[in-house]
């Protein structure tokens, strides 16, 4: 295989098709969109990711990557085009299956079609395959068909797809041989074959096992509020056992992959995937949990003011999609109560948002900590205490320093512990 076509060039496509073109294949990608387009041309950047620029720069500099809107012939196709979930939880398909009618002209003889995007079990089998018919090819015999999902996380993307070991399933043995090959290319990792259900299967298994265990520890930490004992202290103590690996509760779950990933197995098999549905559900009840306890927090105080520390999904990165914080600032404004946002990786104006904690701690009644960033641990408690008009911190993550923040003179308190609901701050 020499020639590549890589369609769709966001977080995933992007780097997979530098990465061949880096390592001496001739890869042409496709964008529908021609801004993005344009701008790759123009050697710029729509998407952030460490060494992305330099290395694309070089690659199409020595005409190793070229992009456009539209495909080319080529040995092998990759589709990494986006799997976006509706508002009634099904997965929304129409890009993977215009990408399939895309390349259907250009497909010959030999040639193998490899998805990667993360989709419903069967995908592979009862979405693109009836639309890679149209080519006239037999399929497994004379096109080549398969799925490795993507499973890196943006940051880390180079490292990852390296050293990362790939799932790859093919329609056929043939099929999962050859898209092994390709992928040797440049993966470190073990290349493990299996068949494409299996493979659209173990990638969302991956992300329906952290949100069903997030659930658990979701429930944990609201049996611990009922009853009275300390939620961390005792997943900490349970997970001294070696065979016990709880994670840990928190305002919700947010991102685009562990809190949509589970409803494509549900929409597959709603009457077995009950587990699964009820854990979606308990994790994303859990940021109106958060807003029933600020509530009873701040009952009885004249006109609260409520400080919320983080915005992004978790810590330490800038990226706010799902994220359960924007959830309890939506419904704590809907309530009618005086916000003040601040996170120091968002940079984008929005209602209510202020750039110190400084700034939103003043006159605030109770800061809520609701993502993880490190700086939120950093923080000289002792300084910001004057600036508040009531001095309770309810920490969502378990990421303050208890001690240090009640030597400051505050209130501390977490979700998943004894509360002292009905008191006012
Ligand atoms: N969270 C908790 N408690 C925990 C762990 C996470 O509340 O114990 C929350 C986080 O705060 C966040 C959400 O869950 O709101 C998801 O965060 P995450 O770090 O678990 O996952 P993502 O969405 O950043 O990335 C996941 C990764 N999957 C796995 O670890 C199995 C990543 O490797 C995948 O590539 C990515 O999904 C994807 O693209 O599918």
């Amino acid at each position: 295989m020499e020639k590549l076509c890589v369609l769709g060039l966001g977080y995933i496509g992007l780097p997979t098709a530098v990465m061949f073109a880096k390592h001496g294949m001739k890869v042409h990608g496709v964008d529908v969109n021609p801004v993005v387009v344009e701008t790759l041309q123009n050697r710029a950047l729509h998407i952030e990711e460490p060494g992305l620029g330099e290395m694309m720069a070089e690659v199409m500099d020595n005409g190793q990557l070229t992009v456009s809107t539209s495909p080319e012939e080529a040995d092998a196709y990759i589709i990494a085009v986006p799997t976006p979930i509706r508002e009634d939880r099904t997965a929304n398909l129409d890009y993977v299956k215009s990408a399939g009618e895309m390349i259907v002209p250009y497909l010959r003889k030999g040639n193998l079609v490899v998805l990667e995007s993360t989709v419903p079990p069967r995908t592979v089998e009862d979405v693109l395959i009836p639309v890679l018919r149209k080519s006239g090819l037999s399929i497994g015999d004379e096109l080549y068909v398969s799925h490795s999902p993507e499973r890196v996380i943006p940051g880390q993307l180079f490292k990852e797809l390296v050293q990362n070991d790939r799932i790859v399933g093919g329609v056929n043995e043939e099929s999962a041989r050859l898209t092994q090959k390709l992928y040797q290319t440049f993966v470190k990792g073990k290349i493990h074959l299996t068949d494409a259900t299996t493979a659209e299967m173990v990638k969302l298994m991956e992300n329906t096992y952290r949100d069903v265990n997030i659930a658990l520890a979701n429930e944990l930490a609201r049996i611990a509020e009922r009853i009275g004992f300390n939620v961390w202290e005792a997943i900490e103590l349970a997970n001294c056992h070696p065979r016990v690996n709880i994670h840990r509760p928190g305002p919700g779950v947010g991102g685009h992959c562990i809190a949509v990933d589970p409803w494509f197995i549900v929409e597959q098999a709603p009457e077995e995937a009950q587990l699964i549905h009820l854990s979606r559900q308990i994790n994303d009840g859990t940021p109106y949990k958060v807003v029933q306890i600020v509530e009873e927090l701040v009952k009885g105080v004249d006109h609260p003011q409520i400080a919320l520390f983080g915005l992004a999904f978790k810590g330490n990165i800038d990226d706010m999609r799902e994220s359960p914080a924007l959830v309890v600032a939506k419904a704590l404004r809907q309530k009618g109560y005086a916000l003040k946002l601040y996170d120091p990786h968002i940079h984008e104006q929005m209602p209510d948002k202020v750039d110190s904690a400084e700034e939103a701690l003043s006159g605030s009644d109770l800061m809520v900590v609701l993502t993880d960033h490190s700086q939120f641990a950093e923080l000289d408690y002792s300084r910001l205490h004057g600036l508040m008009r009531h001095h309770t911190i309810l920490d969502t993550r378990h990421v303050l320093n208890r001690e240090s923040i009640e030597k400051a003179g505050f209130t501390y308190l977490e979700i998943g512990s004894t509360l002292p609901l009905k008191a006012h701050v």
